[in-house]
Order: structure tokens, then C-alpha cells, then sequence
């Protein structure tokens, strides 16, 4: 039986998590920084901070592979982004090297692409365009990944993901929408499909207004069971009470282009 880490226990897609993966992965270890308000006595619980490399080899211990989603998980200064992302996204990987964990399945995320033009379809293989330092972070870890599975023989999964929840948000969302049982087939993709060695994958249920190719996850076996256009009266009726932010409503990103935006706004074409 595979013992299993799961960074970020406490946030938004760990909390979930913690739901749908124990049948699947009965020996999962949970950390955070926090606790989690209503850890059970069941849970296995480990805290660590990630900027620390010792603390991030002790919870590695005896692990054979790492759900990592611990980290800031939105735009944040450089000051904030830096330790847990980038400090802390390195530790992830070179504790797991260090303790010989042999799958890291990383949560990446679409704003490592953010500014892509809405129009634009995109595969996993375009260059980064990051939409903030959270973005730059999720670039940092998707090369780290690449750089661990290449060198060290680590495999790698990263996961692109769009907007985790139970249904989809507002407009941008019927396009970047993953549904939570969806995310749980993405993670026993890297955590167990034989033939990965470094992937990068989007993180998005069956949504018939994607912006992203994500046919190498199918290819995989991924069968999403999330549909965006279940909810378009719900998102459109939240897309309703939004003002209209022309940088945002234009890039993949979202209001996350749109802040702290000084760049050319003639880019932008209706
Ligand atoms: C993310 O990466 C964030 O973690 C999440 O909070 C949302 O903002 C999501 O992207 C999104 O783009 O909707």
C-alpha cells in the first residue's frame, strides 16, 4: 500500500481531498502549516513549513509519492510568493529526491499562462506566460519538475489546474472549470499510470468552452465527468453582478491580468 503525502491539507483543494482519497489511498499523510480545523483522529497529520528543507525531509520520510499543494494560492507580493513558492516548491522537490520518493504530482496552475489571449487554444507545450508572481511560481515549479524528472529520475505530474470547486464560478470559469472527483482521477494518473516521466497536464473537467488541448490527459486514461454548461445559468447569473474589466474579460487569467496592470491595453481586441 503506497503512503501517500499531501501538502496544503488545510487549504481549499486539500480540504476536499481529504474527503475523496482516503478509499483510494488508506496510508495518506497529511501536512500544512495549520491543522486542519477538524482533523479527525483517524488522519495522519504532520506539520511543516516549506520554506524550511529540514522540516520538508521530515515529513518525506517514508513516503512514496507527494500530492503537493501546499504554497500561497493566489497573487501575492514577492516577498509573500517567494518562500512558500519558490523556496518552498524547491524543498518539495529535493527533500523528495533526498528521502528517494519515487512521484510528485505538483499543482501547477493556469495562471503560469495566464496571459494568453482568450482566443488563443493552447497545449501544455506553450512558453509561459505568467500573469502575476504566483503565476511566475507556478512556472518556477512546472521547470523544477522537469529539471528533477530529467535529471533524477523523479516522475513528475504537473497539474495546470483552472478553477477547483463544486461547480463553475462565473463565465471565465465554464471555460476553466475541474470538477473535485475529476482532480482525484488527474492524481492517480501521476501517482500511478505506468508510463510517466514528466508530464504537464490541465487541470479542467469536460468543458465544452475550454481554452486549453489537454489530449495528452486523455491519451492518459483521464475521463472527466465534470460539465461546465451543467451550470451556465448559475455562472452567468454571477458573471451578472461582476463590472466589466476589459484586461481581465480579455486574457485566460482573468482579474489576475487585470492587477496591477500598466502594460499596453491597444493589445487588447474586442
Ligand atoms: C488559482 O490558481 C487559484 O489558486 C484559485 O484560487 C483561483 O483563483 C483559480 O486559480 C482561478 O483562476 O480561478
Amino acid at each position: 500500500m503506497p503512503r501517500i503525502l499531501m501538502t496544503g491539507a488545510s487549504g481549499g483543494i486539500g480540504t476536499s481531498l481529504r474527503k475523496l482519497l482516503p478509499p483510494i489511498y488508506p496510508d495518506l499523510v497529511l501536512s500544512d502549516i495549520k491543522t486542519p480545523a477538524d482533523l479527525a483522529p483517524h488522519e495522519k497529520f504532520k506539520a511543516a513549513e516549506l520554506s524550511d528543507l529540514a522540516q520538508v525531509e521530515a515529513i518525506c520520510e517514508g513516503v512514496d509519492g507527494i500530492l503537493h499543494f501546499g504554497g500561497y494560492s493566489v497573487e501575492g507580493s514577492w516577498e509573500t510568493i517567494l518562500p512558500s513558492n519558490i523556496i518552498g516548491c524547491y524543498n518539495l522537490f529535493e527533500a523528495a529526491r533526498r528521502k528517494g520518493v519515487k512521484r510528485v504530482v505538483f499543482a501547477s496552475s493556469n495562471h503560469a499562462v495566464g496571459f494568453y489571449p482568450r482566443y488563443h487554444r493552447i497545449g501544455t507545450d506553450v512558453t509561459p506566460r505568467p500573469d502575476g508572481y504566483y503565476g511566475v511560481s507556478k512556472a518556477f515549479g512546472e521547470a523544477t519538475g522537469a529539471l528533477y524528472a530529467d535529471k533524477h529520475g523523479l516522475k513528475v505530474t504537473c497539474l495546470r489546474i483552472g478553477n477547483f470547486g463544486d461547480k463553475p464560478l462565473d463565465h471565465r470559469r465554464l471555460s476553466i472549470w475541474l470538477k473535485p472527483e475529476d482532480m482525484v482521477q488527474l492524481c492517480r494518473i501521476g501517482l500511478e499510470h505506468p508510463d510517466i516521466h514528466f508530464e504537464i497536464l490541465y487541470g479542467a473537467s469536460n468543458n465544452e468552452r475550454s481554452w486549453w488541448d489537454n489530449h495528452r490527459a486523455y491519451e492518459l486514461g483521464y475521463r472527466p465527468a465534470g460539465r461546465a454548461e451543467d451550470f451556465v445559468a448559475h455562472a452567468m447569473a454571477e458573471q451578472a453582478k461582476l463590472k466589466p474589466d476589459p484586461v481581465a474579460d480579455f486574457y485566460q487569467g482573468g482579474a489576475f491580468c487585470s492587477m496591477g496592470f500598466s502594460g499596453d491595453k491597444s493589445r487588447i481586441v474586442e
